[in-house]
């Protein structure tokens, strides 16, 4: 049994919990919806104005606007699938506004016949879809700083987003071009004034790959590459190329700018990592979160997300005492390979202080590491791929703040005002 107010998860299964009023809250009858016709029919929908805060978080280059990123809200959001119009962005140069009969992918290099495809063509092909957290590999990196990010789970872990994609399978247009023996990499580019250009490996690009037209069931928003997009599930970000051009079958990696100058890591052995492509198991609380306040002493139910690119979330794990203990969360169904998994478990909170942290595992048994492990690894001149346990400290008067407690040798140590429960 963990400690610090966490209870069994199917708690909320057995028991009501007994926040409504018996009395009514509002004066029923004279809302003005309750009697006049409401708004007629819109084209396209959109959230209530009541909800106009939830946005992105813009986070660009002031001299270069369309250089940045935005983040997703993940601390406002609930579920599994992000809203489309909530995806976070990752642009170089900005998004450019293509006209599809003005676009076309070319196939060429190592292949027997280079071709040619035009949207309309493409849109003949036989289509699949993949659900899977997009993740960029610089997602979580204020995690390698000295001091805790003082940030909202969204704008510190919000580079992931999960979507449904649906498109052609990569390795029909491959084999109808023929690659020839001797390829072992496919090098694509976009058609943005950035021209971001990666190089991703054969065994991938036939295994699950798709050239993407769709995304939760529209057409891709411009924002995510309209009107194609590579989808390299459960890998890296930066693989999946918007407004795809370009696909080069070849024998080598073109050692682009984002798999040398970035994207290769030195660690403190002295050898340095390239092409860390697959994104590691992680998972995070969004509720509570840094910067949320528990009003009032009772139950609470703790959520998250869990997801791992190298396959299915398996189990979290939540700790109310900084990783002292440890009760399993219930995930939610289905948890499907390398996307969102949602999971939650009831707190009682009676104004003890706590941090509160979730620690997930995939089915291929790899843990999500306890920050001072990860460090210890990696080193501290990492940029990409943190995916340490993350710690909210809950203070006695119910307000949440990110913390580093696992990566501290004492807990009085950590300078954030903050006591541990266990001291
Ligand atoms: N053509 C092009 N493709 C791109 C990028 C870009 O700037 N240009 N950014 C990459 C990076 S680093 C990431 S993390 C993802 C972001 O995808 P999103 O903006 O749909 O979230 O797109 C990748 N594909
Ligand atoms: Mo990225």
């Amino acid at each position: 049994m963990a400690a610090n107010g966490l209870l069994d998860r199917r708690l909320f299964l057995k028991r009501g919990l007994a926040f409504a009023t018996a009395a009514p809250l509002v004066a029923a009858a004279d809302e003005p919806w309750l009697t006049t016709p409401g708004a007629p029919f819109t084209n396209y929908g959109q959230p209530s104005p009541h909800e106009k805060g939830v946005v992105r978080w813009i986070s660009a280059n002031a001299a270069v606007p369309g250089n940045g990123i935005s983040w997703t809200p993940l601390h406002e959001l609930e579920g599994t699938i992000t809203p489309t119009g909530l995806h976070f962005e990752r642009h170089h140069n900005g998004v450019p506004q293509i006209d599809p009969a003005r676009h076309a992918l070319l196939v060429h290099g190592e292949v027997e016949r280079a071709l040619e495809f035009s949207m309309p063509a493409l849109l003949r092909y036989p289509r699949e879809s993949t659900i899977f957290a997009l993740e960029c590999g610089g997602n979580s990196n204020a995690g390698w700083q000295d001091k805790p990010i003082q940030a909202a789970a969204g704008y510190f872990h919000g580079l992931v987003s999960c979507s449904e994609w649906t498109g052609v399978p990569l390795r029909l247009v491959l084999a109808e071009a023929g690659v020839t023996s001797g390829a072992a990499w496919i090098v694509a580019e976009g058609a943005d004034a950035f021209g971001m250009t990666v190089s991703l490996p054969l065994e991938k690009a036939l295994d699950d790959c798709l050239l993407a037209l769709y995304q939760n069931g529209e057409r891709l928003r411009p924002e995510q590459g309209y009107p194609l997009r590579l989808v390299v599930p459960g890998w890296e970000g930066v693989l999946n190329v918007k407004w795809l051009r370009n696909l080069k079958v070849a024998r080598e990696p073109v050692m682009a700018r984002n798999e040398t100058s970035k994207y290769t890591e030195l660690m403190p052995d002295g050898r340095a990592r390239q092409f860390t492509f697959v994104m590691d198991v992680k998972s995070l609380l969004t509720s509570p979160s840094h910067g949320m306040h528990l009003d009032a002493h009772g139950l609470y139910e703790l959520s998250g997300l869990a997801w791992s690119g190298r396959g299915r979330i398996t189990k979290v794990e939540v700790s109310a005492d900084g990783g002292q203990t440890w009760a399993d969360a219930e995930l939610g169904h289905p948890v499907l390979p390398r996307a969102f998994a949602r999971f939650r478990a009831p707190f009682d909170w009676q104004g003890q202080r706590a941090v509160l942290q979730s620690r997930a595992t995939d089915e291929t048994g790899a843990v999500q590491p306890a920050r001072a492990a990860l460090v210890a690894a990696r080193g501290t001149q990492g940029y990409f791929h943190y995916h340490a346990i993350v710690s909210w400290a809950l203070a006695a008067d119910g307000t949440v703040t990110h913390t580093y407690v696992d990566a501290l040798p004492a807990p009085a140590a950590q300078g954030q005002g903050f006591d541990a429960p266990w001291e």
